[in-house]
């Protein structure tokens, strides 16, 4: 039998290695996205996002016992961010999600950041869709929400939940790294700590201010995740929101502006490929880079001339 046949028989192991497959970007891997692609499209997603230990991973494992004891099929993944400050998180991940791991309707994955070409948002959003064609109806994305990349992970997202401590600051604070703007729920978990009441009024106001968006005004949570207070009323939150935006109008633009962000990263990840080996590989990088230095050569000219070797056909 071969991969895919057993994949298609919901096989765990088949489903991890499909995934290494595409993390690793053996080749073909795009032929077999591919094909996975029409087996997707039901799986609803839900973006986790918040400062380095805001308490993310503990909620996304409250949540997740809940919607698997409902019998939920669900997928997990758990973007590591691999930086030297928080280089314990893959293990750290491992242990909080011990108990759902071992629940047969659930499979996590944590991914490395580092090392995938294509950026942190394709692979992820790549991962998203093997897990959405083996059959997974939810699936969750854990990310720290202080980079680029991990903004972009929110425009994988259906609904995006924004966990934010009272330890992080104010709201001008989370207004810089651009949190603010993403979050269609969030979250002040760690309520037990002194200055969450202040934290939770402060976001309530700066949410006033903004307004409903599309008729979906933005909620606010109060969580004590280590202690399940709260995680019910979080997980409301989100079907109420999945339940909005599957029947109203927004849904249809946001899911068009999910397929033109593929679309065009992936033309522009062919036009990498196609520019590194091709166009200016290498030694050729090197001696252009050489030119440029002697003063023979400017790097404008230089960049339309290699950009003048495609030949491009109107079609
Ligand atoms: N006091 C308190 N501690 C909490 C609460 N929720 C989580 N924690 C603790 O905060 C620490 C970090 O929790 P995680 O769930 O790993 O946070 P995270 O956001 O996933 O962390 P990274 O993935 O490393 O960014 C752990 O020691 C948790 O037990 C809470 O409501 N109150
Ligand atoms: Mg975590």
């Amino acid at each position: 039998m071969s991969l895919l046949d057993r994949f298609f028989q919901k096989d765990g192991v088949a489903l991890s290695k499909v995934i290494s497959y595409i993390e690793n970007q053996e080749p073909g891997y795009q032929k077999l996205l591919g094909r996975l692609y029409p087996h997707a499209g039901k799986a609803y997603k839900i973006g986790i996002t918040g400062p380095p230990g805001a308490g993310k991973s503990t909620i996304a494992d409250k949540i997740s016992s809940k919607l698997a004891a409902g019998d939920k099929e669900l997928g997990i993944i758990a973007v590591d961010p691999t930086s030297p400050f928080t280089g314990g998180a893959l293990l750290g991940d491992r242990i909080r999600m011990q108990d759902i791991s071992l629940l047969p309707n659930v499979f996590i994955r944590s991914m490395a950041t580092r090392g995938s070409t294509g950026g942190l948002a394709q692979t992820t959003s790549e991962v998203t869709l093997v897990l959405d064609a083996f059959g997974k109806e939810y699936i969750l994305i854990e990310t720290v929400g202080v980079g680029q990349a991990e903004l972009d992970v929110a425009d994988l997202c259906d609904t995006t939940v924004v966990v934010l401590v009272p330890e992080f600051g104010d709201s001008v604070q989370m207004m810089k790294a651009g949190l603010m703007e993403i979050g269609d729920i969030f979250v002040v978990n760690k309520s037990d700590r002194l200055g969450a009441g202040r934290l939770l009024s402060e976001l309530e106001m700066v949410l006033e201010i903004r307004g409903n968006q599309d008729g979906w005004g933005i909620p606010v949570v109060a969580t004590e995740a280590v202690n399940n207070v709260g995680t019910e009323a979080l997980l409301e939150k989100i079907i109420q929101h999945q339940s909005y935006i599957s029947s109203h109008p927004v849904y249809e633009k946001h899911r068009k502006n999910q397929i033109r962000t593929e679309l065009s990263r992936i033309v522009s990840r062919q036009f990498q490929e196609l520019m590194l080996t091709r166009l200016l590989p290498s030694p050729r990088l090197e001696s252009l880079i050489e030119e440029i230095y002697r003063g023979e050569k400017d790097p404008y000219s230089s960049g339309r001339e290699v950009f003048s070797r495609i030949e491009v056909r109107d079609n």
